[in-house]
């Protein structure tokens, strides 16, 4: 097993009360539930630019510093990544240096590019060869076009720790403006050898505007020192998650029935955000960073928990985590599913926390369907927040506003 094979593997034993409740169309939705999806992720980019360390952290609970200690990838290092019951990253770690790049796009072109669901690359921000750097890029994605058309691009502008923060934006900006000027280079190098590919982009070349390429890109700026990283990995992640729509139809209805301003859904091993809903009380929010930084400081937290009990960051650290702002807020994170923790934050008032607690415990059955493949569909029951689901969940405990004291 690889070194960074998490041991989340689901229990595959749920019923699908949970999915079928919500949906106008049950039987797709069951079948949907049944899919186990794998999904080949190819991270590139020059040697020393900082894939292995970000696949570290976010994946093998390694902190930032462990990272120096980490040698060059040789070749191709591949892992197979189980996110949730029904997800598996296949992650292809490739080597950077300049034998092993040249070789990907020579001899094992057609290996290393065929199927890709995901390309992260990522940029040394730093680098002191930003000319030699971009035509590498721009070889990796006319590979990728060519073999498959369909994979979605991360681009990730890393290190950015060690660019001054007055300037960070700026530098991102540029950088930012000239990658996708070079994306829409290769792809106009690929159609120009393939003229059978429909020609639907009109590259602006050299004019540093967005160019409406058939590429799907997102960059990001990412370093290993700060939230940044889970910003960009949770992003990478969110479309590749299965049953997304079952999973915020739920947690909206969830949400709603314990009167929350906001519920987080973490993955257990990496504690990237899954999904997310926010009422709109919660929308005031002004801190829009927030999803990420609660990722960093709950893996902090884990990290720290192993070091004062002496276990193993990969243990399980913690079940329950509360936190009481006094007149302000209260929150708590608690296991939910076995792949999973849930984070509630909601007005104060002891009552309203209390029930909140019961009411997610109750609620675990609905979400059980994140643990593994669905085997057998259960017969359509209430909603969540109904509390009438046939599926082995309990009812959710009603209270009223004014039950609160608020
Ligand atoms: N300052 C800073 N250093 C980083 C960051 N990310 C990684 N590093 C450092 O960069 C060095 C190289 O990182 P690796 O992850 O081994 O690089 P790699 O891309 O896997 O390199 P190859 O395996 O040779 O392709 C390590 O010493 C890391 O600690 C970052 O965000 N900021
Ligand atoms: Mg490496």
């Amino acid at each position: 097993m690889s070194d960074f094979e998490t041991t989340a593997a689901g229990g595959g034993s749920a019923t699908a009360a949970s999915a079928t409740t919500m949906s106008s169309e049950p039987g797709t939705q069951a079948a949907q539930l049944k899919k186990v999806k794998k999904q080949k992720v190819l991270l590139m980019g020059k040697s020393g630019s900082g894939k292995s360390s970000m696949r570290s952290i976010i994946f093998s609970n390694y902190l930032a510093r462990d990272t120096r200690r980490l040698g060059a990838t040789i070749d191709i290092d591949l892992s197979h990544v189980k996110f949730l019951g029904n997800l598996t990253l296949n992650l292809w770690d490739c080597g950077g240096q300049e034998a092993f790049m040249e070789n990907y796009l020579s001899q094992q072109r057609a290996h290393v590019f065929s199927n890709v669901g995901v390309l992260i690359y990522v940029f040394d921000i730093e680098s002191r060869d930003v000319e030699r750097d971009l035509a590498t890029y721009v070889n990796i994605i006319s590979a990728l076009v060519q073999y498959s058309r369909e994979a979605k691009v991360f681009v990730l502008i890393h290190k950015m720790d060690l660019v001054h923060p007055s300037t960070r934006e700026q530098v991102f900006e540029e950088r930012v403006s000239i990658v996708r000027r070079k994306t829409a280079e290769a792809v106009a190098i690929v159609r120009k050898q393939k003229p059978e590919y429909p020609a639907s982009a009109s590259v602006s070349e050299g004019s540093g505007m967005i160019p409406d390429i058939d590429l799907d890109m997102q960059l990001f700026a990412t370093s290993i020192w700060d939230q940044s990283l889970y910003k960009a990995w949770a992003s990478i992640i969110h479309d590749l998650v299965p049953n997304l729509g079952v999973i915020e139809t739920q947690l909206a209805s969830l949400g709603v029935a314990i009167d929350a301003d906001e519920i987080l859904l973490f993955e257990r091993t990496s504690f990237l955000v899954v999904s997310k809903w926010t009422s709109p009380e919660g929308e005031t929010n002004p801190w829009g960073d927030r999803f990420e930084r609660m990722s960093n400081i709950l893996k902090a937290w884990k990290h720290t928990c192993s070091k004062f009990t002496g276990t193993p960051r990969n243990a399980e650290q913690f079940s329950d985590f509360e936190y009481k702002m006094g007149p302000n807020f209260s929150m708590f994170v608690t296991k939910f599913t076995t792949n999973t923790y849930i984070l509630v934050c909601m007005p104060p008032g002891e009552a309203r926390f209390n029930s909140a607690k019961l009411n997610v415990a109750a609620a675990r059955p609905w979400f059980k369907f994140l643990d593994g493949p669905v085997v057998a569909p259960a017969s359509a029951g209430g909603t969540p927040r109904e509390g009438t689901g046939s599926g082995g969940g309990g009812q959710l405990h009603q209270q009223h506003p004014q039950e609160y004291g608020i």
